[in-house]
């Protein structure tokens, strides 16, 4: 599988290429649960799931969630936490406080929680609307009170600066600034990641497609996430499906760490 110099030796830059990309994931495997905002608000709050065409309590994760916990040895478990400042993008409250750009189909006296709004930028925006959620140290903000906190498990926060959204856990919705999560697990040499939690179409669906561009085994457990739309929640499944992500059930998880 690697190529050799004329000398016969092995390219140590492609070696290190192979390394990272997958014989770790072969040889040394190190696996991480990713919690994607399994909060509040997203569950009994402003933007609790529940309300949602797809129309699940997002409360029925958090048992599913716990079982993976107690039931396999995860080498690394990240919470991460949508952490907005009270002016935050994409708060509809907030559109009047905001240019909005001349190319915007939904003007600010108008625009209501799901329309889709330009900002002028730079870089010009399309934020979708949402009420305020998740603002940074409220109730609504915090994680589930049953959802069991490992002590030494990493908090990731996202979304902090006001001007910009972010879904992933990774990268902003521009893809300019990151949180600290993919330094969190590759000093920790993580290789494998499993996602669950909230929203398996946007922010749980966002995450994984930035885990599998990072190069890391990727695993999508289905039924510890609760989505906002089927037709998303499908389509994610999808996408993710095709970039060569596992989509599997918390059943299925113990066999494979
Ligand atoms: C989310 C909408 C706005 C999510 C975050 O966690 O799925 N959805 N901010
Ligand atoms: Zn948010």
């Amino acid at each position: 599988l690697l190529d050799t110099n004329q000398d016969g030796k092995i390219d140590f830059d492609e070696f290190r290429v192979c390394w990272h990309h997958w014989l770790k994931q072969v040889l040394a495997p190190v696996s991480a649960l990713l919690i994607i905002d399994v909060q509040n608000d997203f569950i009994d709050g402003s933007l609790a799931i529940r309300h949602c065409p797809a129309g699940q309590e997002g409360a029925e994760v958090v048992p599913t969630i716990n079982y993976l916990l107690d039931t396999v040895q995860f080498h690394v478990v990240v919470y991460s936490l949508d952490w907005h400042p009270p002016d935050h993008i994409s708060f509809v409250e907030n559109v009047c406080n905001r240019e909005v750009h001349k190319t915007s189909k939904v003007s600010a006296e108008e625009a209501k929680v799901m329309d889709t709004v330009v900002f002028a930028g730079p870089p010009l925006t399309p934020q979708m609307m949402w009420p305020a959620h998740c603002v940074q140290d409220t109730w609504g903000s915090q994680l589930h009170q049953d959802l069991k906190i490992l002590k030494d498990g990493i908090i990731v926060n996202k979304g902090t600066f006001s001007d910009v959204d972010s879904y992933s856990a990774f990268w902003d919705n521009n893809k300019v600034s990151q949180t600290k999560l993919v330094q969190e697990l590759s000093k920790r040499n993580v290789t494998d990641v499993y996602l669950c939690g909230l929203a398996t179409d946007i922010c749980v669906g966002l995450t994984a497609k930035h885990a599998l561009e990072h190069g890391f085994r990727t695993v999508l457990i289905e039924d510890a996430c609760r989505g906002v739309a089927q037709s998303n929640i499908d389509k994610t499944k999808e996408e993710l499906r095709a970039l060569g992500a596992v989509i599997v059930d918390s059943s299925e998880v113990a066999d494979m760490v």
